[in-house]
C-alpha cells in the first residue's frame, strides 16, 4: 500500500512540474478578484451604493493587459463616463487618500521625471451602460505585487495630467 500511495504522490509531482513549464501558462491571469465596491463616502447617496466590480490583470507578451468590470450602477450615473486607475494603496471604505497616488511604471522603477500617460499607468475609465461599466488597458509592464485598488473617480481621466476628479468608490486588489 505505501508503496503505490508513493507512486501517486510521484506522478502528481510530475504532473505539477509539467504544467509549471508549459509557456502559455506564464502569460495567464496573476489576479482575478470581484466583490461589493467599498465607498469613500459612506454618509452620501452615490452611483455606486450596491455595485460591485471584477477586475482582471493578465501578464501578456509585451507587458500586462488589466480589464474591470462593474455592475449594479444606479440609474443616475446612466451614459456618463467614469475614471478608474491602478492605485499604489489599498482600498480603505471612507478613506480614499489610503489609496495613495496612481501606480506609475515609471515612479515605481526610478525613472525621473516621471510620465504620466496610459502606458505608464494602468487606466480603465468606463462609461455607464444599462448600469453597467467595462474599462480596459494594456500597458508594456507588469505592475508589482502588493496591496493596491483600483479607485473609481467622478470624471473621466485628464489624459494631460491623469486627474479624474474626486474618489468615489475603490475595490482592493492583491496579488
Ligand atoms: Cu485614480
Amino acid at each position: 500500500m505505501l508503496t503505490s500511495t508513493r507512486a501517486r504522490v510521484a506522478v502528481g509531482t510530475t504532473a505539477i512540474v509539467l504544467l509549471t513549464a508549459t509557456p502559455a501558462l506564464a502569460f495567464g491571469p496573476f489576479l482575478r478578484t470581484s466583490g461589493p465596491l467599498r465607498d469613500f463616502a459612506p454618509t452620501a447617496a452615490g452611483p455606486f451604493d450596491g455595485a460591485s466590480a471584477r477586475v482582471q490583470l493578465v501578464e501578456s507578451a509585451s507587458g500586462s493587459h488589466a480589464v474591470l468590470t462593474v455592475k449594479g450602477i444606479g440609474a443616475a450615473a446612466e451614459g456618463r463616463t467614469f475614471g478608474a486607475h491602478l492605485h499604489d494603496g489599498p482600498c480603505v471604505a471612507g478613506d480614499g487618500a489610503a489609496a495613495m497616488g496612481h501606480y506609475n511604471s515609471d515612479a515605481h522603477a526610478g525613472h525621473s521625471p516621471v510620465a504620466i500617460n496610459d502606458e505608464t499607468e494602468i487606466w480603465l475609465d468606463f462609461t455607464v451602460v444599462d448600469g453597467e461599466g467595462t474599462g480596459t488597458a494594456s500597458v508594456p509592464f507588469v505592475p508589482e505585487h502588493g496591496k493596491r485598488s483600483v479607485v473609481i473617480h467622478a470624471d473621466p481621466t485628464n489624459p494631460q495630467t491623469g486627474g479624474a476628479g474626486a474618489r468615489l468608490a475603490c475595490k482592493t486588489v492583491e496579488w
